[in-house]
């Protein structure tokens, strides 16, 4: 019997990753070759960004995907986000010229408390938001913060492009395919304090840190190069990434709706337990697991040694004080 459709909602379904991205959910590649999908798109109440996601509607139409059941249109968060079990909080403002970091942490702020509002007031009772729109942990804070009566372990936001972009990276420097590297993994932010951990990831099950024997390569290169990826991408295209961001959010979310296979983990910012000794209640890339009924749990026991801790010491601190700029927006 075929199952009833996942309603997805997307917001910022007209830009760029948003283009990228719907398709792979239409033809089956987020939930799977069998389970029917209705996607939500969302936009910003703008003549040019309602006709940008018409074209959009149009050509999924003209893919004539046998998944894709329906499509919603809307600048409403509270038709955008009615009924939908997952919520794909991609759009987000871009940092203007001159624009500080701060302005944009509030500006963006005040888009995560809102629609975190619509999705506690109108989503379903089982839904789980992914957020992508950039300062991603922080406004998936907000977003936790300003819907109370969504549980805190329904929230995440995307590391995994850092993750792919580690494996990647490790594979192309150890000359081993990509399958041959495991256990790469962000710790903290997704920001240029983000920790790619290569002691912990394994190349052939032994730890990068072995395998390849350039030490001030991983320390250095390996590190600056996964953290500046995506400044290096705007600097060759012009634009930002979006088939690898909107590939790694097909990633995040498959692997959160699908059971993790024994021994693995993927790279997922949760909301703390306080695990590794990180503040309860920050938004923070840790190695998660999934049991593919819709919980997950923070992988115990990796070790952290004096290198890791003081990079960890560096993103808590920077997640800290974003915290510290945003909180006066949910009062
Ligand atoms: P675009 O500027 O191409 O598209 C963003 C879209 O969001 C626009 O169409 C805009 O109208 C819409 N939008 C803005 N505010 C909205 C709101 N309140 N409700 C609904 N729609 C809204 O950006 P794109 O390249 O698609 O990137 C989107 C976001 O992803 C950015 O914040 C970007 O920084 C972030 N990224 C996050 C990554 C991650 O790994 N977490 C990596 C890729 C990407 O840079």
């Amino acid at each position: 019997m075929t199952p009833a459709p996942i309603r997805v909602a997307i917001t910022g379904a007209a830009g760029q990753i948003g283009y990228a991205l719907l398709p792979r959910i239409a033809s089956g590649q987020m939930f799977g070759p069998e389970q029917p999908v209705i996607l939500h798109m969302i936009e910003i109440p703008n003549e040019k960004a309602m006709a940008a996601l018409k074209g959009v509607a149009m050509e999924l139409e003209d893919c004539a995907f046998p998944l894709l059941r329906d499509m919603v249109l809307t600048s409403d968060p509270k038709v955008g986000f009615k009924d939908v079990h997952w919520a794909c909080l991609v759009g987000a403002k871009p940092r203007g010229p001159g624009m500080e970091r701060n302005d944009l942490l509030k500006d963006n702020g005040a888009i995560f408390v809102g629609q975190g509002r619509a999705i506690a007031e109108h989503a379903a009772s089982n839904v789980r938001i992914a957020v992508v729109g950039n300062p991603c942990n922080t406004n998936a804070w907000i977003a936790m913060q300003a819907a109370k009566s969504v549980p805190k372990e329904r929230f995440t936001a995307m590391t995994r492009l850092d993750q792919n972009r580690a494996r990647a990276q490790l594979a192309h420097k150890a000359g081993v395919p990509i399958t041959d590297v495991s256990g790469a993994l962000i710790w903290g932010n997704h920001s240029a304090t983000q920790v790619p951990d290569f002691y912990n990831a394994k190349i052939r099950g032994q730890s990068a840190a072995k395998v390849i024997a350039d030490q001030a390569w991983l320390k250095g290169d390996f590190i600056k190069t996964v953290q500046q990826r995506g400044a290096a991408i705007i600097a060759a295209r012009g634009v930002s990434s979006a088939a690898s961001a909107a590939n790694a959010l097909v990633d995040h979310v498959r692997d959160l709706h699908t059971a993790t296979p024994a021994g693995e983990y993927r790279s997922v910012c949760v909301c703390s337990d306080g695990s590794y000794g990180v503040p309860e209640g920050l938004i923070f890339g840790y190695p998660v697991r999934s049991d593919g009924k819709g919980g997950w749990s923070i992988v115990q026991g990796l070790e952290l040694n004096d290198f890791l801790k003081e990079k960890l010491a560096a993103t808590i601190k920077e997640l800290e004080g974003e915290r510290e700029v945003v909180k006066t927006l949910l009062a």
